[in-house]
């Protein structure tokens, strides 16, 4: 049986980089057949019809079948992995209760259509922004048919990115690193967290202590260079490509649809779940914690020290998505 994905924004840049490589089976894996349903809003259904002939132009061994739509009843229909990547993008002059309040619009209706036509074993990656918030308002509309655990958003990307800098700067193999965390909202207020982060079984901390002389100036390098700039890559990105992250970001939501699925043998990644309260995080905010997976879903990582600088920073972003919150109840949406 062919296992069906839906991607939403199918048509957009993001889209176009993950459908080749889902088909590919580069998510699912080399032995899972899979049909792709690919569902836009009207203005983008041409570049969306353009993806799924070139879908059908690299006669993927995988690929069963492919269908375009703008309804969404019909793009959920079955759907056991869901990837939510339209998304309202912030407009000129907008503030962030319009963005919000635009993309419950959005994330509203699909939450009811996952509920109405989805299937039973759905899970939902969130990748368009606000992810978390995104999320949550998904989760809420699809209840109570769908479990709200069955809805995450992306923070893989964030995670990979720290990791890319950590090898950069430690002068190791990515796959040598293990133990990082990004904490809270898909946002600039991220803490992304190296202190439980091991480099070649190495600690990662006295790694950083040897090449900046000493604890203290590692800390520096971490709070001044470091969290900064994995938690602005986004826009280090639109700077020097001239157009925003692309690539990396459906790597990284292949990554998490895969390890959610396929487990992560221990190993920490770093996903928007929704909170049970851990680390004293509000229940029901979708927030970014370490986690693994057995195959069955991801769990937080739990029982870590925060130290004080950390708990600040972590409880900096955790007040911004309680604040997303706020305003989207204030809609009447969650
Ligand atoms: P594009 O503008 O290229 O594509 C978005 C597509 O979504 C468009 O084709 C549009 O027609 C479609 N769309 C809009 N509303 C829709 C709806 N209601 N149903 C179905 N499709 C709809 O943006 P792209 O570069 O692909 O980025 C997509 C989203 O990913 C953005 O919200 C972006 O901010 C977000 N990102 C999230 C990241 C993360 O780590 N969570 C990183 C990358 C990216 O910034």
């Amino acid at each position: 049986m062919a296992t069906t994905v839906t991607v939403t924004g199918a048509g957009g840049q993001i889209g176009y980089a993950l459908l080749f490589r889902i088909a590919s089976g580069a998510m699912l894996g080399p032995d899972e057949p899979l049909r792709l349903r690919l569902l836009e809003i009207p203005q983008g259904m041409r570049a969306a019809e353009g993806a799924a002939l070139e879908l059908q132009d690299c006669a993927f061994p995988l690929l069963a079948d492919i269908e375009v739509t703008d309804d969404p009843r019909v793009g959920f229909d079955g759907c056991q992995v869901g990837m939510l990547v339209g998304a309202r993008p912030r407009g000129p002059g907008m503030e962030r209760a319009d963005l919000l309040a635009a993309n419950a619009g959005i994330f509203g209706p699909q939450g009811a259509a996952i509920a109405a036509s989805a299937a039973s074993d759905v899970r939902v990656v969130v990748v368009g922004n606000p992810a978390n918030t995104n999320a949550l308002i998904a989760a809420a509309s699809a209840a109570p048919d769908v479990p709200a655990d069955r809805f995450t958003a992306l923070t893989r990307l964030d995670h990979d990115r720290a990791i890319g800098q950590l090898a950069a700067t430690l002068e190791v193999g990515a796959g040598e690193i293990d133990g990082v965390a990004i904490w809270g909202n898909h946002s600039a207020t991220q803490f992304p967290d190296v202190s439980h982060a091991t480099a070649a079984g190495r600690p990662v901390l006295a790694l950083l202590a040897e090449r900046h002389s000493g604890a203290e100036a590692a800390e520096r390098w971490l709070d001044d260079e470091f969290v900064p700039r994995v938690a602005r890559r986004g826009a280090e990105i639109i700077e020097v490509r001239g157009s925003s992250s692309v690539a990396s970001a459906a790597n990284a939501a292949i990554a998490h649809v895969r390890d959610e699925r396929a487990g992560t043998t221990g190993r920490w990644v770093s996903a928007a779940v929704v909170s049970h309260g851990e680390y004293g995080v509000p229940d029901g905010i979708v927030c970014s914690y370490p986690v693994t997976s057995d195959g069955s879903g991801y769990r937080v990582v739990e029982g870590l020290d925060l130290d004080a600088r950390a708990r600040a920073r972590f409880d900096a972003s955790v007040a911004e998505l309680v604040a997303e919150r706020e305003a989207v109840q204030r809609l009447g949406v969650v």
